[in-house]
């Protein structure tokens, strides 16, 4: 029995050099030392044994026991050792490492020119106005002074939804219901969608205008001009040129169109090239108009204005198609 013992110790102390996984190290400790381990079995024998071996036996036995109980307590802590460096290793984070970028966004470009243009007319103080896009006839044209056999009201150049309305044409609706409502002064600025039936390089069906409207008792068209250069050379810088000429319109009397001369490089040839360019039309209002109001057109008068902002966002960063502003493609877009 003695042989048995120290064969099992050198087997099992063996068998323990080649364990390199915990559950491996777990069959081993099962295989010497469990109930029904190899250990147990010899033990067994005990009984068999005089009263004068048994003690000596009994307490060799312990001794293996104890000798392989170490052995696997001592590879188990090496081998837990290495596990938790390797799992440190593995879920280790790198503090250094750069984050990663959460895409941002930006205004449209219309609405960049949208908004700083309703913040200059604002600083002046003009106050915002909207209105539906879905107009009736009577907003969109009649009050506006506009006969009913004016091209302008053609379905070749108006989109018709039922008999009686319009898309509007204009945001010049939205400052004649402000004028229903409050009686002079009055100074306000609409920008939104409107709709014509145009489609080329230049025009889209839908686009975006801003009109503005100050009334107030004697507005001269002194103040027309001083207020839209003071927007111009805000809007362009100081040292743009500008040009007002003749123009008509059927609400304003008279009317006007304002050019810049606006400088560019070409893109082909790189000389740089100056033209004049329309960016707005203006006028002193209509005394029709203001009749359709309800205004007392001998006591007040005052000026309207109206710019197309696609056309403006166009001008001011040379883009050369429309339709690049409503395809959303945003190498595009990200370029403003
Ligand atoms: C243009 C020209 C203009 C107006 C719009 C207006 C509005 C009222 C009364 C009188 Cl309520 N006039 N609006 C006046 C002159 C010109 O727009 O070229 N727009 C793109």
């Amino acid at each position: 029995m003695k042989q048995q013992l120290e064969s099992l110790r050198t087997a099992a102390l063996d068998a323990l050099q080649g364990v390199d996984g915990l559950q491996d190290l777990e069959a081993l400790r099962v295989k010497f030392l469990g109930r029904k381990g190899e250990l147990t079995e010899i033990l067994r024998g005990l009984a068999t044994l005089s009263a004068e071996e048994r003690p000596a036996m009994g307490q060799l036995a312990n001794e293996v026991k104890e000798a392989l109980s170490d052995a696997i307590d001592g590879k188990k802590a090496v081998l837990d050792a290495a596990a938790s460096a390797e799992r440190a290793r593995a879920e280790a984070v790198d503090m250094s490492l750069p984050g990663r970028r959460v895409p941002e966004g930006h205004l449209h470009v219309i609405t960049q020119v949208t908004e700083e243009i309703v913040g200059i007319f604002k600083q002046l103080g003009f106050q915002v106005a909207t209105g539906p896009d879905i107009e009736t006839e009577y907003y969109n044209f009649d009050v506006l002074n506009t006969p009913a056999d004016h091209p302008a009201r053609d379905s070749h150049d108006t989109f018709f939804v039922k008999p009686g309305h319009v898309l509007r044409t204009h945001t010049s609706p939205v400052q004649m219901r402000v004028m229903e409502q409050v009686q002079p002064p009055v100074a306000v600025v609409a920008p939104g969608r409107v709709y014509r039936v145009d489609y080329d390089a230049t025009h889209s069906p839908m686009f975006f205008q801003i009109e503005g409207l100050l009334v107030d008792e004697g507005v001269t068209f002194a103040d027309l001009k001083g207020t839209l250069m003071h927007f111009i050379h805000r809007f362009f810088g100081p040292d743009i040129q500008v040009r007002f000429r003749p123009h008509f319109f059927p609400f304003t009397e008279p009317s006007a169109e304002v050019d810049i001369l606006w400088t560019a490089k070409d893109r082909h040839t790189g000389e740089t090239k100056s033209r004049w360019l329309e960016i707005l039309g203006c006028g002193m209002v209509h005394p029709e108009v203001f009749r359709h109001a309800n205004y007392d057109y001998e006591k007040y008068s005052g000026f309207a204005f109206g710019m197309g902002l696609d056309r403006i966002a166009m001008v001011r960063h040379g883009i050369n198609n429309i339709h690049l502003m409503y395809e959303n493609d945003l190498r595009f877009l990200n370029q403003f």
